[in-house]
């Protein structure tokens, strides 16, 4: 039997809906007493689910996803062929092994979880979960600039969103801070409440408080900055020359230190 710890009801849930929900202590106390042998695997933030309790993440846990119990397969998200998870049809009035039968979803999703893990000069990532399978859209923009928008691609109830297309803040005026919405938009087109941009958690800027989505500033680099991707282009037109060039500066963080000086001989 695989299990897969859930935080939302901060228990083990089995891959099997007839087991109730666990703690920790009855896996341990199963394995003192000789019952059983207890494998325990980390993995990334959003796997888990996937790997232990629902292989093909139709929302359909594995010992539920057969041929017996709803005429369904566990390693093909969609058995029918329809296009709807098989999950997501048996909780929305579908048949998952009938394609003429499809979801009916009238119920909007919610956002459970959203974090901003990073934030770099040109880059945010951030993690949302929600109750159903989604998509998850992002509308951003900075005090006065243009909207932008990313849409995660694959329906799934974990997402990340990298915002890659951000301007870095440089040279202390402007700051480049991005607020804007997420929505969940589930297979049914139904829409969640939008909500704000999750700002950075106080830990990872140890500033005493959440901080916006604010892109880094080249005047705080330190010593190291790594220059890169270097090119240009040349022109003659009617006598007059024309010359572009680009280049990419990075930060440079995390670097070995430095090797010891050699002691007098
Ligand atoms: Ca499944
Ligand atoms: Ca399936
Ligand atoms: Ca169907
Ligand atoms: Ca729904």
């Amino acid at each position: 039997m695989r299990w897969w710890f859930d935080r939302r009801v901060n228990a083990f849930v089995a891959e099997d809906p007839a087991q109730p929900n666990q703690p920790l202590s009855f896996f341990t106390s199963q394995a003192s007493a000789g019952r059983a042998s207890v494998t325990a695997v980390g993995l990334p933030v959003g796997t888990g689910e996937g790997f232990g309790i629902d292989f093909d993440r139709d929302d359909l846990k594995n010992k539920a996803d057969t041929v017996a119990a709803n005429g369904t397969n566990p390693d093909v998200a969609d058995s029918d062929g329809d296009t709807w998870l098989d999950g997501h049809e048996l909780n929305n009035g579908g048949n998952p092994s009938n394609p003429s039968v499809i979801s009916n979803d009238t119920r909007p999703p919610r956002v459970l979880r959203a974090v901003t893990q990073f934030v770099t000069g040109r880059v945010a990532r951030i993690n949302v979960e929600t109750n159903e399978p989604c998509v998850i859209q992002a509308s951003y923009s900075f005090g006065g600039g243009p909207i932008q928008s990313k849409t995660t691609e694959v329906p799934s109830k974990t997402h990340t969103l990298l915002l890659n297309d951000l301007l870095p803040s440089s040279g202390g005026a402007p700051w480049m801070t991005y607020s804007g919405t997420l929505t969940a938009i589930d297979l049914g087109s139904q829409t969640s409440t939008p909500q704000s941009l999750p700002n950075m958690p106080a830990f990872n800027q140890g500033l005493g408080g959440p901080l916006p989505i604010t892109t880094r500033n080249f005047t705080d680099l330190q010593t190291t900055v790594v220059v890169g991707n270097l090119s240009a282009t040349s022109t003659l037109v009617g006598g007059v020359r024309t010359i572009n060039a680009s280049l990419r500066v990075d930060q440079k963080v995390g670097a070995p230190p430095a090797a010891p000086s050699a002691p007098n001989c």
